[in-house]
């Protein structure tokens, strides 16, 4: 056992894989709009090479941000002379994912010696690929998987169909992992395609909906940047499509979209973390969900997931004001969070992506709603910051298991509601 460990230790140094040993995580309360100017000012500070895991938008909302550890000093400085308070949330990054390539080289060896899929682990492209297979195959009554297009680097970009037959019958869209380092969302659409398959027949209202209904669920959005979490950097969250004239690479996928482009919430500069891309649609991820979806043509509801911070958006995010069908997007998205909150007691705030969170142009919700997709809706899983984006794998379950029951319940009025 220790072996394999420190095998895996090597393995996993020798292929270059970014430490972030001294990095700190820091959650910033603004209390004023003076001092979220401040942190504006701060995250435009290229030099300090930092990661807003939350970028700043009003007081009130918490700021949080990854610090590389030379620079940590200076930023408390910056912050304290401005008088702005903060707490730190992750005190190590590095001893963080120490923990999680432990834990993953461990609970790799139990799933090993048991033969089958274990769905509490995160794993590796390849081993999400092979499982989506076996759910085609165990489950091929009513799953298909499509390959709707590759991405930057030709991986291909899979597509579970659920269907029960009928032909371009109206459907719901589904994806995890638009941002790779957001890794309970991949692993809670695994978990939520085998739900789907293995509860057709048994559970009454997947039953039903699934009678009228096809759903498409896109497990890995942006495998490119999901394989270099796993080999290079664990905190990426872009694409890995090369920008022209830069030594910087990758496209923030949920910027790319066409609603409102370039707007507000977004960055011009290919070093970003939210860069926008050269035009709307220049990442074939977005370009072939988009080509997939105008080819549907019957898409009624447009669902993603990203984590963190417990959160149910609705648009829109490159404008502040509501859209048509507010009140009911609010009431929906109200009662989903309910039944979320049912389960486990995990709390989720609901609202716009502007209000909520912060303006951001050109994600996808924004687009599929202008598109006339009126049931669009982010959620952000767990957690609220203690672990952020490195949620423990002991998580992974009751995560998905809630999600679904939230999802369920958006989906059965989307089935309410649709002829
Ligand atoms: C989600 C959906 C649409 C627009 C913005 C968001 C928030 C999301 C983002 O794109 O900045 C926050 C994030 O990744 C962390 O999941
Ligand atoms: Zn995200």
């Amino acid at each position: 056992m220790k072996l394999i460990l420190i095998f895996s230790a090597l393995l996993g140094a020798s292929l270059c894989l970014k430490t972030f040993v001294g990095h700190q995580v820091l959650r910033i309360q603004a209390r004023n709009e003076e001092e979220v100017k401040q942190l504006r000012l701060l995250e435009s500070l290229e030099h300090l090479e930092l990661d807003f895991w939350i970028s700043p938008s009003t007081s009130g909302r918490p700021v949080d941000v990854r610090i590389p550890a030379n620079n940590v000093q200076a930023v408390k400085a910056f912050l304290e002379s401005n008088g702005i308070a903060y707490s730190i949330l992750i005190e190590d990054l590095q001893a963080l994912l120490d923990k999680e390539k432990e834990d993953m080289a461990y609970s790799k060896q139990l799933e090993r010696s048991s033969n089958s899929f274990s769905y509490a682990i995160y794993h590796t492209l390849d081993e999400l690929y092979e499982e989506l297979d076996r759910i085609a195959y165990e489950f091929s009554k009513i799953v298909t998987k499509i390959k709707i297009g590759e991405s930057y680097e030709k991986r291909p970009l899979y597509v579970l169909q659920f269907s029960s037959g009928g032909s371009n019958r109206p459907a719901i869209w589904l994806d995890a992992g638009i941002h790779s380092r957001e890794w309970v969302t991949q692993a809670s659409a695994i978990w939520i395609a085998r739900k789907i398959a293995s509860d057709y027949g048994k559970d009454p209202s997947i039953t039903s909906l699934l009678d009228k209904m096809d759903i498409f669920l896109l497990t890995v959005a942006n495998p490119d940047g999901y394989v270099f979490t796993h080999t290079s950097d664990r905190m990426w969250r872009k694409t890995r499509s090369k920008i022209p004239g830069s030594l910087c690479y990758g496209v923030d996928p949920n910027r790319n979209w066409d609603a409102g482009f370039g707007g507000p919430g977004a960055s011009s500069y290919p070093c970003s973390e939210s860069y926008h891309g050269p035009s709307a649609n220049s990442e074939v991820e977005v370009k072939s969900v988009v080509n997939f979806i105008k080819n549907h043509g019957k898409i009624r509801a447009f669902l993603t997931l990203h984590s963190y911070s417990q959160l149910l958006m609705y648009p829109y995010g490159y404008k502040c004001t509501e859209p048509a069908d507010h009140d009911e997007l609010d009431a929906l998205g109200r009662a989903a969070a309910n039944s979320i909150q049912s389960l486990y007691g995990t709390s989720f705030q609901v609202g716009s992506i502007c209000k909520v969170i912060y303006p951001a142009s050109g994600g996808s919700i924004d687009w599929s709603y202008d598109y006339g997709i009126k049931y669009s809706f982010a959620l952000e899983l767990r957690d609220t910051g203690r672990y952020g984006f490195l949620l423990p794998a002991n998580q992974i379950i009751p995560t998905a298991n809630e999600t679904w029951l939230g999802l369920k319940t958006i989906m059965e009025h989307v089935r309410d509601n649709t002829e």
